[in-house]
């Protein structure tokens, strides 16, 4: 707990605040705002930000016990969330939880069940009534406790802080649960593009060595198989990255339907001037030009004399979504060189009405959390500070950055990985059919 000015001494013991702390869902830290004894019983003298999460601690005259509030608010102050508790230094009962709070009442009141209050007649004079309230069925006899007659010790209101690199709010919303990975599964393999020519969009991986677009390719199979395939994975490192054009469907289960999700590899975007994927070869791919399995030539750009050029490429043919792949750990250290060439092909790809995503993967391997379990994902300071850099790096709005964890070192599949991973999917998916919508009119 931290305490702004040493004179404000707070009343919560150790255990009592141990005993507190366990209601959090995630690591928070306790800041001593107001207590009511060194501000005279009253209640006016506060002044300080109503907006935020707090919690509030009314010192019951009788021994060692407190009741209490917590109170919190999202980023847009909209929203509130609450919970009552009863408290002692052995044990802590939440009551009420409630995450959503319709009432805009004054801060400190909670329905009948719980009302801080001031007395205006008599100055010093501070009350605090409980009832046994039908709406948050608090069990707690009616009862004003005051000040005066000493059945009011002290009550205290303290600023709820996230601890580190885990935010209280994530700042993007996801029920990870069982039923949210099926949904996604089950959206996934029923999915149709909009376009009655076209059973499967073709989205193109692109970005530098190493920054997990095999993994992905994999892991959306892994998902899919339950289980875990290894199938292209080049490993860190490895000399050979791929060399070709490369298409693969995603079935919705072994041997089951194609689904609607094409992903198509090629070789790397390189990091330093003349190697890699070329803006030319890039663009070629995009339009459709290039046949299935064309070995990419460093210093031969593709052309309509290559052998195998499509002159006349069909929707089947085209790439519907471009996914930049960007590593976590290196986004604030890849070349100018890289950058320039995403930014040319970004332009193209507005141009030619093609819808692109960006991919930050690793982001297991930029925050604890989120190695520990994918379910801090938005919620990790870290990560959001990676999605922002990765956003500015491409010039592409921070909406259009997905955060993903592929399958790497795991033996097996889990619920979160698999919940990320399909909502990055279902976005991309989305992607495509708003173009191709837009495309129809
Ligand atoms: N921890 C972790 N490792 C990852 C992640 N994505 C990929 N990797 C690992 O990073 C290495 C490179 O991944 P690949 O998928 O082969 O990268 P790539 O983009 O296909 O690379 P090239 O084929 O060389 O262009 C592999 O060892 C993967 O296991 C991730 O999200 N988290
Ligand atoms: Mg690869």
């Amino acid at each position: 707990m931290e305490r702004e000015d040493m004179t404000f001494v707070s009343k919560l013991n150790l255990e009592m605040e141990r005993q507190l702390l366990q209601l959090f869902p995630k690591p928070v830290k306790l800041h001593l705002l107001y207590q009511a004894s060194m501000h005279d019983f009253s209640l006016s003298t506060n002044s300080f930000d109503k907006g935020g999460q707090f919690v509030i601690i009314v010192y019951l005259g009788r021994g060692e016990e407190a009741r209490g509030a917590y109170l919190g608010r999202d980023r847009l102050n909209k929203y509130q969330s609450f919970f009552l508790f009863d408290l002692t230094s052995k044990q802590v009962t939440s009551i009420a939880n409630n995450s959503e709070v319709e009432t805009d009442e004054a801060p400190w009141t909670y329905g009948n069940a719980f009302k801080l209050r001031e007395c205006y007649s008599h100055a010093k004079r501070l009350w605090v009534d409980f009832a046994s309230d039908e709406a948050y069925n608090t069990g707690w006899a009616k009862e004003s406790l005051t000040n005066r007659d000493g059945s009011l010790k002290d009550v205290e209101i303290f600023r709820v802080d996230d601890v580190g690199d885990v935010l209280l709010y994530p700042w993007r919303e996801i029920v990870w649960n069982e039923s949210t990975r099926e949904e996604l599964r089950e959206n996934f393999v029923s999915h149709k593009v909009m376009s009655e020519s076209l059973n499967s969009a073709r989205v193109l991986l692109l970005g530098p060595a190493g920054a997990g677009k095999s993994s992905f390719l994999n892991s959306i199979r892994s998902v899919m198989l339950k289980r875990i395939t290894h199938k292209s994975v080049s490993g860190a490192g490895a000399p050979d990255h791929l060399k070709k054009l490369k298409s693969s469907s995603i079935r919705a289960e072994r041997g089951g339907h194609v689904t609607s999700l094409t992903l198509c590899e090629v070789i790397p975007l390189g990091e330093e001037e003349a190697t890699g994927l070329s803006i030319p070869d890039a663009r070629a791919v995009i339009k459709g030009h290039v046949p299935e399995g064309y070995r990419f030539q460093q210093g031969t750009p593709f052309s309509s004399q290559t052998i195998g050029y499509r002159a006349e490429p069909g929707i089947k043919d085209k790439i519907h979504c471009v996914l930049f792949f960007l590593d976590a750990r290196k986004v604030t250290t890849y070349s100018d060189y890289l950058q320039k060439k995403i930014r040319i092909l970004q332009a193209e790809l507005h141009d030619l009405d093609v819808p692109q995503i960006v991919l930050l993967t690793h982001v297991d391997q930029v925050c604890h959390a989120v190695q520990e379990d994918v379910k801090y994902v938005y919620s990790s300071r870290t990560v959001k500070d990676k999605v922002q850099k990765a956003a500015e790096f491409v010039g592409i709005p921070v909406s259009f950055v997905l955060p993903v964890k592929n399958y790497a070192s795991e033996l097996s599949t889990n619920c979160n990985s698999d919940i990320l991973l399909l909502s990055a999917v279902h976005i991309i998916l989305q992607a495509v059919d708003d173009t191709l919508d837009d495309q129809c009119v």
